[in-house]
């Protein structure tokens, strides 16, 4: 089963290219095509509210393993752009970029297109991956993007595998009642393995619940490893109490702010004590407002671009995370809105 996320240039060809990737399902800020055959298990992911929601970027890619990165012959745009800075931030190990509509460009000018992104991708997470020139109109290269993705969703299994015996956590995307079952929420197993008969907490308000039953592609099954794809049966819940944004879990720390160590991108605008940020993690997000900015125990009026500082957040919404969840921080005032990248203190 592996999850993938297609995002990229405007008008480079996502949708046509996750069209290709399996039958449409459902649509949201994000708009899910699912693909089964045998074992062959594959959700591809077009977050369909990106650019005008940043938010969308972020749970798509949350919610997938493998992103799919498109560029056109005509090159990086504000917004490939902008989602190479948010793949360095969210630490993003797995992912291809597909040259998109390889048809109308040539192969040597694809190879000079190749180089250019290799370069200005030194040092970020996209340094090692693979190129490959695709075409949705003449079919070149989609063969071999279907083989790159299967092989490196084994690498991830072979990841997740070892994730399966942590402590049980289930990141929800949607949730909705269905006449007759009652609550059901669909979501993402982020670590450890879920079975049914499970009493958990939904955070970030700690209700509790048992996991009725579980699907996985539509198949009821009796439990469900680390990075499966699940459909969810709840009891003692009602769907009214769960969100988008929700975790599943036995134990997670809930608060309106937090304290990072963050490091800001190297690309970002510096912020300063004052400013409204936006904070990501999982699939949660909450607007919280810059407290104090230190480095090396002294006060700082600004965090500037590529330095490491602790970051005071303060908000009024609730959030749920864990020690090592990784957040994100955004302006949405600004141009290109990823900033850092933390982790809580
Ligand atoms: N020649 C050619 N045209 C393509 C290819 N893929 C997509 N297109 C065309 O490019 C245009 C944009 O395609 P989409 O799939 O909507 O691109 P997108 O990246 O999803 O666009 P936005 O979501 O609006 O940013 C459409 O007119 C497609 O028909 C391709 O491989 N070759
Ligand atoms: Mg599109």
């Amino acid at each position: 089963m592996t999850k993938i996320t297609i995002i990229g240039s405007e008008k480079s060809g996502k949708t046509a290219l996750a069209a290709k990737l399996g039958k449409k399902g459902n649509v949201t800020d994000i708009t899910m095509y699912d693909y089964a055959k045998n074992d062959n298990i594959l959700t591809t992911i077009d977050a369909t509210g990106y650019p005008v929601s940043v938010k969308s970027l972020v749970t798509a890619l949350n919610l997938s393993d493998v992103a799919v990165l498109c560029i056109p012959p005509e090159g990086l745009d504000p917004v490939s752009a902008e989602c190479i800075i948010a793949l360095d931030l969210l630490g993003y190990k797995h992912g291809i970029v597909a040259l998109t509509k390889s048809d109308t460009s040539y192969p040597f000018a694809l190879d000079e297109l190749k180089e250019k992104l290799q370069k200005i991708t030194v040092g970020t997470v996209l340094e090692n991956w693979e190129y490959l020139p695709i075409s949705t109109t003449s079919f070149e290269g989609m063969e071999e993007l279907k083989e790159m993705i299967a092989s490196m969703g084994e690498k991830v299994d072979t990841e997740l595998r070892e994730m399966d015996e942590m402590p049980t956590r289930v990141l929800i995307d949607q949730s909705f009642n269905v006449t007759g079952i009652g609550c059901v929420v669909l979501g993402v197993v982020a670590q450890g393995t879920l079975n049914a008969k499970d009493k958990m907490l939904a955070y970030p308000t700690k209700k509790p619940l048992e996991i009725r039953s579980i699907q996985m592609h539509d198949i009821d099954v009796k439990s469900a490893p680390t990075g499966a794809r699940v459909g969810l049966a709840l009891k003692g819940i009602q769907s009214k109490d769960v969100d988008r944004g929700f975790v599943l879990s036995e134990n997670e720390n809930v608060a309106t702010g937090v304290t990072l160590e963050s490091t800001l991108s190297q690309l970002a605008k510096p912020f300063a004590v004052g400013d409204m940020l936006h904070v990501y993690v999982g699939l949660q997000s909450a607007p919280m407002k810059v407290e104090s900015i230190t480095q090396n125990a002294e006060n700082m009026e600004k965090a500037e671009p590529g330095q490491t500082y602790i970051v005071e957040l303060s908000g009024t919404k609730e959030i749920s995370y864990a020690k090592n969840d990784r957040f994100v921080l955004t302006n949405l005032d600004g141009k290109q809105r990823f900033i850092a990248f933390g982790y809580s203190q």
